[in-house]
């Protein structure tokens, strides 16, 4: 059976949780705090979470775990067949992380762990985000889909990766993403109505906002 190690409040564990959702795949979710002590770093060379045991082995990085996974689990599809089509499914993930997902973790240690605002990170996270988001809009087919007619990876990935990035522009910058952005809260609200999302994505609330709690 697969095991998932990681926290629910994590928006990475939350991505691999929901495609062993939709594919319903049988799995167990053991909680694991990201860190640096050597048996974690076997199993995740960088620390991080998520990562999953199979009868192979453990595997980290999230983009490694959907390939893996949609191998080994090929229905239902959450890349599209043709290779074109899948290549462009995973530029658009490779984008969410890196210009959404990866400047609002700037701010992370400021919104969950009340550390001090990094003016260096107000400044320059900001304009990252918006380019972020207008390649998003400008790849996005919204049909109802990020990659059109069926439900994919990408849309896993930017449910999960533009609520981050938004969680910490609101905090930040009063910035609500879904507001500026109207094309992705329509988008954001259809799509987190889908029963696996949706219950993924209670979770991580629920325990983000326990997180929080737990730091004051
Ligand atoms: N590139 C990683 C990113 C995962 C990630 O950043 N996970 C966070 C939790 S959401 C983490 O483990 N952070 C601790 C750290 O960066 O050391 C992936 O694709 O899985």
């Amino acid at each position: 059976m697969v095991k998932l190690y990681g926290v629910p409040a994590s928006n990475y564990y939350s991505c691999v949780k929901t495609v062993l959702l939709e594919k319903n795949i049988t799995f167990e979710e053991i909680i694991q705090l990201p860190g640096q002590n050597d048996e974690l770093l076997s199993r995740s060379p960088m620390g991080k979470v998520p990562f999953i045991e199979t009868d192979n082995g453990f595997l980290s990085e999230t983009n490694v775990i959907y390939d893996y996974i949609e191998e080994t689990y090929p229905t239902p599809a959450l890349y599209p067949a043709d290779l074109f089509a899948k290549s462009k499914t995973k530029e658009v993930i490779r984008i969410v992380e890196l210009y959404l997902d990866a400047p609002a973790r700037r701010h992370l240690g400021k919104v969950v762990f009340g550390e001090t605002l990094n003016e260096t990170a107000y400044n320059e996270v900001r304009p990252i985000i918006k380019k972020g988001l207008n390649a998003f809009i400008n790849m996005a087919k919204f049909a109802p889909f990020v990659m059109g007619e069926e439900f994919s990876y990408a849309d896993i990935a930017s449910i999960f990766h533009i609520g981050f990035a938004n969680f910490h522009t609101r905090d930040i910058y009063g910035w609500d993403i879904t507001e500026t952005h109207p094309e992705i809260g329509n988008y954001l609200e259809h799509v987190s109505k889908r029963e696996p999302v949706a219950q993924v994505m209670s979770g991580m609330e629920k325990s983000l906002i326990e997180l929080i709690e737990s730091l004051k």
